[in-house]
């Protein structure tokens, strides 16, 4: 038997624009949503301010400057052994309010010259168009994706990068963890994936299945226009995949945490199988929404089916029946109870390494295409010894655990696994609390929450471990 990840499996890292380049102004960048978020406090919610204001502190404004120092961080990519590199085009540096015809060309030169240094070394550019990063304007003007217009402008800006990027960039994803807009208990999540704050509508949950139809459609167009742009593109979805268990085998946990998997499949069975499942249609109907769509759209998310699945992996969640109403902040799904089995982070995020294995079983079994965990990490603070090292044990404990799990996934279950790229390979913006203390990176950057720190980079205790791992295509644990 096989016993080893394939010759080619793209091992490399991950980061998404507005968390690691700053210069959020810079050469004609416009606004995106994120860079009118205020930085937060561990469970505290980020505040949505009503356009950049003079005394508030935006730390993805800054973030850790990628965009001036991306050569240098990319040779330390380089040294790790890299194949690839995952990140996001931020959409406003490219059309600056989203909604022009004209791109800016500063924004385009800046990714060409990105992808070229990536190509310099081998590393393969892995892209996502939308990773939280709408323009701030499309939001002001159309009320984000609650608008159909905001569809012809985002293919507009795709398309627009596709056929610049054609000869460099093979591996596409159009929205990041699309499926995150789901998540209620975290307003946050509406409101970076789609434009929209879903608290203040009468029927959310049906605006937040328009806004994902309107998603949806637009990316089944990208996928299409794609396609016929390069042949050869790999495009993919990408999906915020945390597997709900149910917390008991009573009957009712097992089916509710079934029916709790939906909040992941509903997206990942439209973009791979291009069309709604019955689940849904039967949900609709039962709580009287309705789903406003173009007579045309049937047809163009059966075109435009992606060719791989693109997944975040970061922990799991147990679901009991009779929990069912209560939810409790981002981890606490409904129903959601602590898993006795795992421990958790120091954000609470569950720590389960088995259930990577178990989740990449599901999206084989359920699609049959290729997948690709485009995320994955231990987030956590790390200290700077008086000697300047950082002794991140707990991070490649993480990390080792779950990719020995998928490496049993691909050599003993037969999972047509592509590739994996640990997140924020280099520390970055923290997503939901804005603060640089938690920290992912195999390089530490030397920059912190109270404004100090000259950003200046060095290698964490994983960055030889993960080289290593790279080196010997994952056999050296
Ligand atoms: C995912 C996002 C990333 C990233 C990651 C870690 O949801 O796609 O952007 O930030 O989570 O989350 P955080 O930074 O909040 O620890």
């Amino acid at each position: 038997m096989n016993n080893a990840f394939p010759k080619n499996f793209l091992w490399g890292g991950a980061v998404a624009a507005h968390q690691v380049e700053g210069g959020w102004n810079r050469d004609g960048k416009g606004p995106s949503v994120v860079d009118v978020l205020s930085g937060g406090a561990v469970d505290k919610d980020r505040i949505i301010t009503d356009g950049v204001k003079s005394d508030t502190f935006y730390p993805n404004h800054e973030a850790i400057d990628f965009h001036g120092n991306f050569k240098e961080d990319i040779a330390l990519f380089a040294e790790m052994g890299f194949k690839c590199f995952r990140t996001s085009i931020a959409w406003t540096r490219i059309f600056p309010q989203g909604d022009e015809i004209e791109p800016n060309e500063f924004g385009l030169q800046f990714y060409d010259d990105l992808f070229d240094e990536l190509l310099k070394y081998g590393i393969e550019p892995v892209i996502t168009l939308s990773h939280f990063e709408m323009p701030n304007h499309l939001v002001k003007e159309y009320g984000g994706w609650r608008s159909r217009k905001v569809i012809d402008f985002f293919v507009h800006y795709a398309e627009t990068v596709m056929k610049r990027y054609k000869g460099k960039v093979k591996y596409w994803m159009t929205f990041n963890e699309i499926n995150n807009q789901k998540n209620y208990s975290y307003p946050l999540f509406g409101y970076t994936c789609s434009g929209v704050v879903f608290n203040d509508d009468d029927k959310p949950e049906q605006t937040m299945y328009q806004v994902v139809h309107h998603q949806l459609v637009a990316s089944a167009k990208v996928v299409k226009l794609g396609h016929q742009i390069n042949p050869a593109f790999k495009i993919g979805c990408m999906i915020g995949f945390i597997p709900i268990y149910p917390y008991s085998c009573a009957p009712d946990d097992i089916l509710f945490a079934n029916q709790s998997m939906r909040d992941r499949f509903l997206f990942s069975d439209v973009h791979m199988r291009g069309e709604y499942p019955s689940y849904i249609e039967a949900e609709w109907a039962a709580k009287g929404y309705h789903i406003e769509m173009d007579p045309s759209d049937k047809q163009t998310l059966k075109e435009g089916c992606c060719d791989y699945v693109g997944l975040s992996y970061y922990m799991s969640v147990a679901v009991s029946a009779t929990n069912k109403g209560e939810s409790k902040g981002l981890t606490g799904f409904p129903g959601s109870l602590p898993n006795p089995h795992v421990k958790a982070s120091d954000w609470g995020w569950q720590i389960d390494p088995v259930g990577l294995r178990y989740s990449l079983n599901m999206l084989h079994e359920r699609y049959q295409k290729p997948l690709f965990i485009v995320e994955n990490g231990f987030g956590a603070v790390d200290t700077v010894e008086a000697d300047g090292s950082i002794n991140d044990d707990y991070r490649i404990g993480y990390l080792e655990a779950h990719i020995r799990e998928m490496k049993k996934a691909v050599v003993e279950d037969g999972v047509d696994l592509i590739g994996y790229t640990p997140w924020g390979c280099i520390d970055c913006v923290s997503f939901t609390t804005g603060e640089y203390k938690k920290r992912y990176g195999f390089i530490y950057v030397n920059k912190h929450d109270d404004g100090s720190g000259d950003m200046s980079r060095s290698k964490k205790k994983s960055f030889d471990w993960y080289k290593g791992i790279i080196e010997s295509n994952g056999e050296s644990m």
